[in-house]
Protein backbone atom coordinates (compact mmCIF):
# COMPACT_ATOMS: atom_id res chain seq x y z
CA UNK A 1 0.00 0.00 0.00
CA UNK A 2 1.51 3.55 -0.95
CA UNK A 3 1.71 6.27 1.36
CA UNK A 4 -1.20 7.88 -0.20
CA UNK A 5 -3.23 5.18 -0.03
CA UNK A 6 -2.64 4.66 3.74
CA UNK A 7 -3.70 8.32 4.75
CA UNK A 8 -7.00 7.99 2.47
CA UNK A 9 -7.85 4.34 4.10
CA UNK A 10 -7.40 5.94 7.47
CA UNK A 11 -9.40 8.90 6.38
CA UNK A 12 -12.29 6.61 5.35
CA UNK A 13 -12.06 4.94 8.31
CA UNK A 14 -12.43 7.98 10.22
CA UNK A 15 -15.55 9.10 8.48
CA UNK A 16 -16.76 5.55 8.37
CA UNK A 17 -16.41 5.97 12.17
CA UNK A 18 -18.40 8.83 12.75
CA UNK A 19 -21.09 7.83 10.44
CA UNK A 20 -21.71 4.58 12.40
CA UNK A 21 -21.57 6.33 15.41
CA UNK A 22 -18.55 4.41 16.77
CA UNK A 23 -17.40 7.52 18.61
CA UNK A 24 -19.16 5.80 21.24
CA UNK A 25 -17.39 2.60 22.82
CA UNK A 26 -18.20 -0.27 25.41
CA UNK A 27 -17.15 -0.52 28.62
CA UNK A 28 -18.53 -2.40 32.20
CA UNK A 29 -20.80 -0.73 34.12
CA UNK A 30 -21.12 -1.39 37.50
CA UNK A 31 -23.28 -0.35 39.79
CA UNK A 32 -25.09 2.66 37.14
CA UNK A 33 -27.61 4.80 37.88
CA UNK A 34 -30.50 5.70 36.60
CA UNK A 35 -32.05 9.04 34.61
CA UNK A 36 -36.02 9.42 34.96
CA UNK A 37 -38.58 11.91 34.80
CA UNK A 38 -41.76 13.34 32.90
CA UNK A 39 -42.14 15.16 29.86
CA UNK A 40 -45.50 17.12 30.19
CA UNK A 41 -47.15 20.03 28.12
CA UNK A 42 -47.25 23.71 30.12
CA UNK A 43 -50.51 24.94 29.74
CA UNK A 44 -53.63 24.05 27.71
CA UNK A 45 -52.34 21.93 25.10
CA UNK A 46 -53.82 22.56 21.68
CA UNK A 47 -56.79 20.85 20.13
CA UNK A 48 -55.27 19.23 16.60
CA UNK A 49 -57.97 18.74 13.98
CA UNK A 50 -58.28 15.16 13.32
CA UNK A 51 -56.04 14.16 9.85
CA UNK A 52 -58.39 14.89 6.56
CA UNK A 53 -57.84 12.18 4.30
CA UNK A 54 -58.56 12.73 0.88
CA UNK A 55 -57.22 9.99 -1.48
CA UNK A 56 -57.69 5.96 -1.62
CA UNK A 57 -60.49 5.90 1.37
CA UNK A 58 -61.33 2.20 1.02
CA UNK A 59 -57.98 1.45 2.55
CA UNK A 60 -57.05 5.53 4.45
CA UNK A 61 -60.45 6.27 5.70
CA UNK A 62 -61.86 9.63 5.68
CA UNK A 63 -60.54 10.91 8.43
CA UNK A 64 -57.65 9.82 11.69
CA UNK A 65 -56.20 11.35 14.63
CA UNK A 66 -53.36 13.89 14.01
CA UNK A 67 -50.53 12.35 16.05
CA UNK A 68 -47.71 15.31 15.75
CA UNK A 69 -48.84 15.60 19.70
CA UNK A 70 -50.13 13.59 21.93
CA UNK A 71 -50.98 15.20 25.16
CA UNK A 72 -52.46 12.53 27.91
CA UNK A 73 -53.10 12.43 31.65
CA UNK A 74 -51.48 15.18 33.76
CA UNK A 75 -50.48 16.58 30.57
CA UNK A 76 -47.86 14.05 29.95
CA UNK A 77 -46.68 14.23 26.41
CA UNK A 78 -45.89 10.97 25.09
CA UNK A 79 -43.77 9.80 22.16
CA UNK A 80 -41.13 11.79 23.11
CA UNK A 81 -37.37 11.05 22.34
CA UNK A 82 -35.18 11.40 25.30
CA UNK A 83 -31.42 10.57 25.55
CA UNK A 84 -27.81 11.09 26.77
CA UNK A 85 -26.27 13.48 24.36
CA UNK A 86 -22.58 13.29 25.44
CA UNK A 87 -22.43 10.01 26.63
CA UNK A 88 -19.32 8.57 25.64
CA UNK A 89 -18.70 4.93 26.87
CA UNK A 90 -20.80 2.79 28.56
CA UNK A 91 -23.34 -0.61 27.81
CA UNK A 92 -23.35 -2.29 24.79
CA UNK A 93 -25.37 -0.95 21.94
CA UNK A 94 -28.03 -3.82 21.34
CA UNK A 95 -29.29 -3.84 17.14
CA UNK A 96 -32.53 -5.80 16.85
CA UNK A 97 -34.17 -5.64 13.98
CA UNK A 98 -37.12 -3.03 13.79
CA UNK A 99 -40.02 -1.91 11.41
CA UNK A 100 -41.65 0.70 10.40
CA UNK A 101 -45.21 -0.37 9.29
CA UNK A 102 -47.14 1.47 6.61
CA UNK A 103 -51.00 0.40 8.18
CA UNK A 104 -54.57 2.05 7.14
CA UNK A 105 -52.22 4.82 5.62
CA UNK A 106 -50.21 5.84 9.45
CA UNK A 107 -47.01 4.73 10.33
CA UNK A 108 -46.61 2.25 12.64
CA UNK A 109 -45.58 3.36 15.53
CA UNK A 110 -45.59 6.95 14.16
CA UNK A 111 -42.25 7.51 16.72
CA UNK A 112 -39.43 4.88 17.53
CA UNK A 113 -36.30 5.06 18.20
CA UNK A 114 -33.09 2.60 17.28
CA UNK A 115 -29.55 2.42 17.75
CA UNK A 116 -27.60 3.76 14.81
CA UNK A 117 -26.51 1.02 12.74
CA UNK A 118 -29.65 -0.74 13.04
CA UNK A 119 -31.84 -2.24 10.42
CA UNK A 120 -34.91 -0.97 10.04
CA UNK A 121 -37.44 -3.13 7.96
CA UNK A 122 -39.99 -0.63 5.68
CA UNK A 123 -43.30 -2.59 5.44
CA UNK A 124 -45.96 -1.70 3.42
CA UNK A 125 -49.46 -3.70 5.08
CA UNK A 126 -51.60 -1.57 2.58
CA UNK A 127 -53.29 -2.54 -0.79
CA UNK A 128 -52.32 0.92 -1.88
CA UNK A 129 -49.52 2.77 -3.55
CA UNK A 130 -47.16 4.46 -0.67
CA UNK A 131 -44.77 6.60 -1.37
CA UNK A 132 -42.08 6.19 2.36
CA UNK A 133 -39.66 9.24 2.14
CA UNK A 134 -37.38 9.77 4.99
CA UNK A 135 -35.28 12.59 5.71
CA UNK A 136 -32.21 13.98 8.32
CA UNK A 137 -32.43 17.36 7.94
CA UNK A 138 -32.06 18.31 4.23
CA UNK A 139 -31.00 14.78 3.32
CA UNK A 140 -32.63 11.66 2.05
CA UNK A 141 -31.91 8.85 4.06
CA UNK A 142 -34.48 6.62 1.71
CA UNK A 143 -37.31 7.31 -0.55
CA UNK A 144 -39.39 4.04 -1.93
CA UNK A 145 -42.15 3.72 -3.98
CA UNK A 146 -44.14 0.77 -2.56
CA UNK A 147 -47.36 -0.35 -4.87
CA UNK A 148 -47.13 -4.08 -3.78
CA UNK A 149 -49.08 -5.53 -0.45
CA UNK A 150 -46.51 -6.89 2.03
CA UNK A 151 -44.07 -5.53 0.35
CA UNK A 152 -40.93 -5.35 2.64
CA UNK A 153 -37.34 -3.05 2.36
CA UNK A 154 -34.67 -3.32 4.77
CA UNK A 155 -32.63 -0.15 4.91
CA UNK A 156 -29.50 0.06 7.46
CA UNK A 157 -29.93 3.59 9.06
CA UNK A 158 -25.80 4.46 8.94
CA UNK A 159 -26.11 7.93 11.03
CA UNK A 160 -27.53 9.51 13.76
CA UNK A 161 -30.15 12.07 13.97
CA UNK A 162 -33.73 12.82 14.51
CA UNK A 163 -35.14 11.44 10.57
CA UNK A 164 -38.75 12.46 9.77
CA UNK A 165 -40.62 10.35 7.45
CA UNK A 166 -43.79 11.69 4.74
CA UNK A 167 -45.25 9.83 2.17
CA UNK A 168 -45.35 11.49 -1.26
CA UNK A 169 -48.77 9.96 -2.12
CA UNK A 170 -50.81 10.96 1.16
CA UNK A 171 -49.71 14.54 2.40
CA UNK A 172 -50.79 13.35 5.94
CA UNK A 173 -48.56 10.76 6.89
CA UNK A 174 -45.99 11.31 9.15
CA UNK A 175 -43.96 10.32 11.60
CA UNK A 176 -40.31 9.97 12.97
CA UNK A 177 -37.47 7.83 13.41
CA UNK A 178 -34.63 8.75 16.14
CA UNK A 179 -31.31 7.26 15.03
CA UNK A 180 -29.33 7.70 18.39
CA UNK A 181 -25.70 7.73 18.58
CA UNK A 182 -25.39 5.60 22.29
CA UNK A 183 -28.00 2.88 23.71
CA UNK A 184 -28.49 5.37 26.35
CA UNK A 185 -32.61 6.88 25.23
CA UNK A 186 -35.95 6.20 25.82
CA UNK A 187 -39.07 7.29 24.01
CA UNK A 188 -41.83 8.20 26.64
CA UNK A 189 -45.52 6.56 27.29
CA UNK A 190 -48.75 7.63 27.35
CA UNK A 191 -48.66 9.33 30.46
CA UNK A 192 -44.76 11.60 29.55
CA UNK A 193 -42.69 9.51 31.14
CA UNK A 194 -39.26 7.65 31.00
CA UNK A 195 -36.31 5.74 32.41
CA UNK A 196 -33.01 5.33 31.19
CA UNK A 197 -30.88 2.43 32.95
CA UNK A 198 -27.17 1.15 33.31
CA UNK A 199 -25.83 4.25 33.62
CA UNK A 200 -22.22 5.16 34.62
CA UNK A 201 -21.68 7.75 37.32
CA UNK A 202 -21.00 10.95 36.18
CA UNK A 203 -22.53 14.50 34.59
CA UNK A 204 -24.44 14.56 31.23
CA UNK A 205 -26.68 16.70 28.91
CA UNK A 206 -29.97 14.92 28.93
CA UNK A 207 -32.27 16.52 25.86
CA UNK A 208 -36.13 15.88 24.97
CA UNK A 209 -37.23 15.82 21.47
CA UNK A 210 -40.47 16.34 20.37
CA UNK A 211 -41.50 15.93 16.61
CA UNK A 212 -43.13 19.61 16.29
CA UNK A 213 -41.75 21.38 19.82
CA UNK A 214 -38.59 21.01 18.66
CA UNK A 215 -35.28 20.17 21.69
CA UNK A 216 -35.30 21.13 25.46
CA UNK A 217 -32.22 20.10 27.27
CA UNK A 218 -30.88 19.84 30.94
CA UNK A 219 -27.77 18.56 32.85
CA UNK A 220 -27.83 15.76 35.01
CA UNK A 221 -25.54 14.14 37.75
CA UNK A 222 -25.86 10.41 37.94
CA UNK A 223 -24.46 8.71 40.78
CA UNK A 224 -23.45 5.14 41.72
CA UNK A 225 -26.82 3.21 41.81
CA UNK A 226 -28.70 6.23 42.28
CA UNK A 227 -31.59 8.19 40.27
CA UNK A 228 -31.00 11.38 38.70
CA UNK A 229 -34.50 13.02 38.12
CA UNK A 230 -34.81 14.97 34.96
CA UNK A 231 -38.52 16.29 34.13
CA UNK A 232 -39.06 18.34 30.76
CA UNK A 233 -41.89 21.24 30.43
CA UNK A 234 -42.88 21.76 26.41
CA UNK A 235 -45.18 24.91 25.58
CA UNK A 236 -46.65 25.51 22.32
CA UNK A 237 -43.98 28.47 22.07
CA UNK A 238 -43.13 28.97 18.44
CA UNK A 239 -43.99 25.39 16.99
CA UNK A 240 -46.87 25.62 14.04
CA UNK A 241 -49.82 23.52 15.58
CU1 LIG B 1 -49.02 6.72 1.66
Amino acid sequence: MTKIMKVLATAATLVSAVAFGQSYTTSAVANGGTVSGKVTFQGTPPQLAPEKRNKDPKVCGTTGPNQTLIVGAGNGIKNVIVYLKDIKSGKKMELKPATLDQKKCSYDPHVQAVPVGTTMTVVNSDTVLHNVHASLGASTVFNYAMPIHNQKIPKKLVKAGFVKIKCDVHGWMNGAIGVMPNPYFAVTGDDGSFAISDVPAGSYTVEAWQETLGTKTQQVNVSGGGTATADFQFSKGSASL
